[in-house]
């Protein structure tokens, strides 16, 4: 089998998403995610014209071996525009091995470990009763886990926080917009918020929060501590995480369990962080730490030093790269909990999938492969449309993280 064609598509039904389609002389083909959230153009022509020209004639079967081209032959490694190009190309070369195989893909990763996988909500609000009203509306539905993220009285818009009735979307204008951040007021509502979301819905519910990389290891170790009472089961990048040394002294104060890695592209980015035992959950993620084959690397890492897997899974990763996570969560050892926010039904009807949420679990498709398509002529209908991600400044105009 050799391939013959890889075809990068871009859409945006509701958001962007960029697609590889690996095709081959048989006819039978694989697709994998490439979408990195405001950087849409610079993944898909990093495919187009620098991997996709090197992938015509090769045998698909040998995933890790392209792995290894791609990765050591570009000789610039790491980087997300790389990765995500590497994780596309690997993902639909899995998406094919599946279906060769006649086999679902977490059948070739080992197998069940698990009956389903446990994923966790956004729920939101911009008053405390309707921030109550969104979590129970989530445990209504069975979700064993819930993110909390609340509005900060002072603060026009906040991180995570939508508007009433409309699902939470940050990417938006071709130019950033710019929304205010204060520290102070943030850590002042959070522990408060955390207090009732607990008294209302008992020590069952798994909560969670993200700082999103807004506080400095201190702010940090401060708010973790605060926090402590309400037993979350994790507190979300709470520092950017280049200086990763910063874990540390958040970890010295605070018995609230950490986790971090949506932004890391390899293994060498968690490797301080998993081996120091500075963090609790790694959320690296298919479609931008280098694929199934890496993301498999990096977990395997994880589970010898009691780090668990939290995927990271936003609605700018397509169902295609939510699909392979659940492949991957489904079979390995350390499994933590999978991030879920539903994509819009015109997402849907551009990936149809065979995936399935059922009583706060999530089940991949049985059938071979991935069990996840693009419609292309569905998705010619919807043409790329510029959207980045805000930036954060403080109150006197200092740029901050967003
Ligand atoms: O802001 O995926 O945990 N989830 C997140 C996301 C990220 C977006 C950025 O593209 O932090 O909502
Ligand atoms: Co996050």
């Amino acid at each position: 089998m050799r391939i013959v064609e890889a075809r990068v598509i871009v859409t945006c039904p509701g958001r962007n998403f960029v697609t590889l389609k690996i095709i081959t002389d048989t006819g039978a083909y694989g697709v994998g995610d490439a979408t990195l959230n405001g950087r849409e153009l610079a993944v898909a022509a990093y495919l187009r014209d620098h991997v996709v020209p090197a992938l015509i004639g090769r045998d698909p079967a040998r995933i890790e071996d392209t792995w290894q081209y791609l990765y050591k032959g570009s000789y610039w490694r790491r980087g997300p525009v790389t990765m995500t190009a590497i994780a596309a190309v690997d993902t639909a070369l899995w998406d094919l091995k599946g279906k060769v195989a006649g086999l679902p893909v977490y059948q070739l990763l080992g197998g069940r470990s698990r009956d389903g996988v446990t994923v966790y909500g956004h729920a939101s609000g911009d008053t405390a009763e309707a921030l109550l009203t969104d979590v129970s509306r989530f445990v209504a539905q069975g979700y064993r886990a819930v993110r909390v993220q609340a509005a900060v009285p002072g603060l026009p818009s906040v991180y995570g926080v939508g508007k009433p009735g409309e699902t939470y979307e940050p990417a938006s204008s071709a130019v950033p917009s710019e929304e205010v951040w204060d520290t102070a007021l943030y850590l002042d509502v959070v522990p408060r918020v955390f207090a009732d979301v607990r008294a209302e819905f008992g020590p069952a519910l798994k909560l969670l929060h993200d700082a999103h990389h807004r506080l400095t290891p201190i702010e940090a170790a401060r708010l973790g501590r605060s926090l402590e009472p309400y037993a979350l089961t994790w507190l979300e990048d709470p520092v950017p995480a280049e200086l990763q040394d910063g874990f540390r002294l958040i970890r010295q104060h605070t018995t609230t369990p950490l986790a971090v890695g949506e932004v890391f592209t390899t293994v060498w980015d968690c490797q301080q962080l998993i081996t120091s035992q500075l963090i609790d959950y790694i959320r690296t993620t298919v479609v931008h730490a280098g694929g199934i084959t890496h993301l498999r690397r990096i977990f395997d890492l994880a589970a010898l030093y009691h780090v668990r897997s939290g995927s990271h899974g936003a609605t700018d990763l397509s169902p295609i790269c939510l699909a392979a996570a659940l492949h991957v969560d489904l079979a390995i050892p350390n499994f933590g909990l999978q991030e879920y926010m539903p994509h819009s039904p015109e997402t849907d009807a551009v990936f149809p999938h065979g995936y399935h949420f059922e009583g706060g679990y999530l089940h991949p498709s049985e059938t071979p492969g991935l069990g996840v398509d693009i419609d292309e002529e569905l998705a010619a209908r919807y043409p790329y449309r510029p959207a980045s991600l805000p930036v954060n400044r403080l109150t006197d105009g200092t740029l901050h993280s967003w």
